[in-house]
């Protein structure tokens, strides 16, 4: 029974701190990991929630306003009136006026996400059926990043999130990031850092986020792109500097490029 009250009521109750992923019984976004994020939670809670919730209640009372004020009963010969022209102004107008008030700050955020700040790090994300490549241009690392099965989960890893190879970055640095894909449309999505960008073969599209706090971050692919799509996820570890420097030191060696492996064994070979 108490759970059950528990389930009900956190329908209604907006959660206050979630985690970097998905929450069961989540109603809301994720907690904002970044500035970006936190201008589009700011944009929708502060100004879409109270303009949908006051024209859903107008249109509700119009409604029942309607039903009784010109019920059959009360009017038993019905008006044959077909126009008015104020009230049509006022219902063309307004909507035009709220939709411009939404655009506005709308276009702000649009446009301050689409502009690309100079990065301190570039990664590239690569889409393919099902999973996603990365690479580390400016260091020679690229390695794939697949999903762990169920089966193989550790306690902390979280069921269709965890994946083997995790993307690296430092906290507090301008990442930006540079997505395609190899096969067939995906899109590379981290909701707690408000990114979103499709991944187009033969294309390159670019956004940036930069993390705000250290952690875990889980993302999903979000463009249906076959029959494994919800088996590629996303998963940023956003580490300090130095934790960054470590890592990178050891996926220079583990995730060296081909071609530069190559170099190195026929430098060897000498
Ligand atoms: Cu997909």
């Amino acid at each position: 029974m108490n759970k059950n009250l528990f389930i009900f009521f956190s329908l209604f109750i907006c959660q206050a701190a979630y985690a970097n992923q998905p929450t069961e019984w989540q109603l809301g976004f994720q907690k904002a990991a970044s500035e970006s994020m936190r201008e589009i939670v700011a944009f929708h809670d502060k100004l879409l929630l109270p303009i949908i919730i006051a024209i859903s209640v107008f249109v509700l009372f119009l409604m029942l306003y309607a039903c009784v004020r010109f019920r059959a009963s009360a009017n038993p010969i019905p008006s044959k009136r077909t126009h008015n022209v104020a009230v049509e102004v006022l219902w063309t107008l307004i909507p035009c006026l709220i939709l411009i008030v939404i655009a506005v700050p709308s276009f702000k955020i649009l446009y301050k996400q689409d502009t690309i700040p100079k990065a301190d790090i570039t990664i590239k994300a690569i889409g393919y059926q099902w999973y996603w490549g990365y690479e580390y241009p400016d260091e020679n690392i690229i390695f794939d990043s697949y999903m762990i099965e169920e089966k193989d989960l550790k306690s902390n890893q979280p069921r269709l999130l965890a994946v083997d190879n995790e993307v690296v970055v430092p906290v507090g640095k301008v990442i930006k990031v540079l997505i395609t894909a190899n096969d067939v449309l995906h899109a590379w999505a981290l909701p707690a850092f408000g990114v979103k960008r499709d991944a187009v073969p033969g294309r390159i599209n670019e956004t940036w986020f930069k993390a705000e706090e250290k952690g875990t971050y889980y993302g999903q692919c979000s463009e249906l792109c076959g029959i494994k799509h919800a088996f590629m996820p996303i998963t940023v570890k956003v580490v300090s500097d130095t934790e960054y420097q470590e890592w990178l030191n050891e996926a220079r060696i583990k995730f060296a490029k081909e071609e530069i492996k190559n170099s190195q064994l026929k430098l060897a070979s000498k």
